[in-house]
């Protein structure tokens, strides 16, 4: 366990007596920040007995994140609902200032930072830093904390924490270590199944079912990497399931997933090659332009337009001109991964018309 008691006492102290305290997830929350967020809050009102609110940027958009927040009564706020000047302690989970996830009004710094992301400088000027690259989710961090402090675990959190770890590691498959796999262990007989499995199953709306028939007919095919452009029909992080879904085709060793949402383009990078920096790469496709980072074998950024068309022509062209190089296949002709000319968009188009009807 690499918390020590004087680290959480720290922590603790900083909260303790602070009626004001907000805890942040990262923008467009997947399950690993809105559990810990949901842990975190949990250790305070435990421990300390002070309530904080949980904030979050952009919107809770895939099924399973809403069931999730539903399922488990997980009170969280918009951002824009509340002002972070008021609060004397903010705390961010699963993110670090400053790297384009987390949007904070300027002169609003986070005191503490908890996370498993590559360390940022911006958070070093935080009271309480504990940013890990060795854990595979930052619910692993919080469940950490439960056990170190010996608190008794509600299974709801147990639940969220379990979901938040077992996501973020592809059902610990995925930048594993065996602190993740302790975390999972140690939380595994309190978890509500019935509860998790509605999470992981939820209903999809039928614009999914869309997008995956344009995303399919319109993936292209170079060498051994596959590029997808989506028409965002869904919720952004449609963009890192797609990813997800394409990097397991046999015979490919990079995924590049894109569209266009709200003013932006986002993106997601796989990768099968486990020693490469998927993280490395998004930064140097959004330098200059946008933000970019992650992990080892996923990693994902954002060019907001406005900004980008002020800097270059196409910026969504110079991102894939970008990633094409950077995994050479710069002159490498594409092919579609189905067959045929189709006229993907049209139909998708009249698809959705016609059920919005
Ligand atoms: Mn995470």
């Amino acid at each position: 366990m690499s918390v020590t008691k004087s680290d959480l006492e720290k922590l603790l102290s900083m909260v303790k007596g602070k009626r004001k305290v907000l805890i942040v997830c990262h923008e467009n929350p997947d399950p690993d920040t809105i559990a810990a967020a949901f842990g975190l809050k949990y250790i305070f009102r435990k421990v300390t007995g002070i309530q904080s609110i949980i904030a979050y940027g952009g919107i809770i958009g895939r099924a399973e994140n809403q069931n999730m927040v539903r399922l488990l009564g997980i009170e969280m706020v918009p951002f824009s609902k509340i002002t972070p000047k008021n609060y004397s302690v903010i705390a961010l989970v699963d993110c670090q200032p400053h790297t384009g996830n987390v949007l904070l009004p300027k002169g609003v710094k986070p005191s503490i930072v908890i996370d498993h992301h590559p360390l940022r400088k911006s958070s070093l000027s935080a009271e309480y830093v504990d940013v890990r690259k060795d854990v595979g989710s930052a619910s692993t961090i919080i469940t950490q904390y439960i056990r170190q402090l010996n608190i008794p675990i509600d299974r709801k959190v147990a639940t969220a924490l379990f979901y938040g770890i077992k996501s973020d590691t592809r059902d610990l498959g995925r930048q594993t270590t065996d602190a993740d796999i302790r975390a999972s262990v140690f939380l595994f007989p309190y978890i509500m199944q019935k509860k998790l499995s509605k999470i992981e199953h939820p209903k999809l709306p039928r614009e999914y079912f869309v997008e995956l028939f344009s995303v399919l007919k319109n993936a292209r095919i170079y060498k051994d990497v596959v590029v997808a452009r989506l028409e965002m029909l869904t919720w952004p992080e449609i963009i890192g399931e797609i990813a997800d879904e394409l990097i397991q085709m046999e015979g490919i060793k990079w995924c590049f997933a894109y569209g266009k949402y709200n003013g932006s383009i986002l993106y997601s990078i796989r990768t099968v090659k486990s020693r490469y920096m998927a993280g490395v790469l998004a930064h140097k496709i959004s330098l200059g332009i946008g933000t970019g980072g992650g992990h080892e074998t996923f990693a994902g950024g954002k060019i907001d337009l406005d900004y980008a068309n002020k800097k270059v022509k196409d910026p969504e062209e110079l991102i894939l001109k970008r990633f094409l190089r950077e995994v050479n296949c710069k002159d490498v002709e594409p092919e579609t991964l189905i067959e045929g000319d189709h006229a993907y968009k049209e139909e998708s188009k009249k698809a959705l018309q016609s059920n919005s009807k």
